[in-house]
């Protein structure tokens, strides 16, 4: 059976940690391998800069990268790395993450982020086992098991909508 990559999920300070928590939380689930790790583009530069250039000879498959206000972590980490990294922007500052999504998303052609939502840390998970699961049989039956799980919740809510329909 393949072993499940490591994936990294950094964040810029340590008041992103309440939201970022749900990646954790999500990749724990899904019995993923993790480290998390509190490093800044602008205030530790060069910790993520060896972080990034390392992460792949260190067992990491993802790199998960959350950041507010002017974002610029996801896109250090991936000028320093050819592994996938997901951008969570973060809500918060003057223009309440505007300015996080944007400097998370627009990155220079041949060195994408792969950006989720705003505060979008369980995406983030998702879209890492998601990456994983290519090679890796176990953590794709998971998601399988997920998605079908989400389809039955769907189909009883429908089901309550047309009973409540029906009693008008
Ligand atoms: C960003 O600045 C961090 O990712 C955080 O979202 C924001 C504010 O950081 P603190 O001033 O709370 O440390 O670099």
């Amino acid at each position: 059976m393949t072993q499940t990559k490591k994936v990294a999920v950094l964040m810029g300070s340590d008041s992103d940690w309440p939201v970022v928590k749900a990646a954790c939380a999500e990749l724990k689930r899904l019995d993923i391998p993790f480290e998390a790790h509190i490093l800044s583009a602008h205030r530790t530069p060069a910790e993520a800069a060896e972080f990034s250039k390392t992460a792949r000879d260190k067992g990491f498959g993802v790199i998960l990268c959350a950041a507010g206000m002017a974002a610029h972590l996801a896109g250090a980490v991936a000028a320093n790395t050819t592994l996938p990294v997901v951008g969570i922007p973060m809500k918060g500052g003057a223009v309440d993450g505007l300015d996080a999504l944007l400097a998370t998303v627009q990155m220079p052609s041949g060195i994408p982020v792969a950006t989720v939502a705003l505060n979008g840390a369980k995406n983030a998970a998702v879209l890492a086992a998601q990456i994983l699961a290519v090679t890796d049989e176990r953590l794709a039956a998971l998601l399988a098991a997920d998605r079908a799980a989400m389809a039955a919740q769907i189909a009883k809510k429908e089901e309550a909508l047309q009973a409540q329909l029906a009693e008008l």
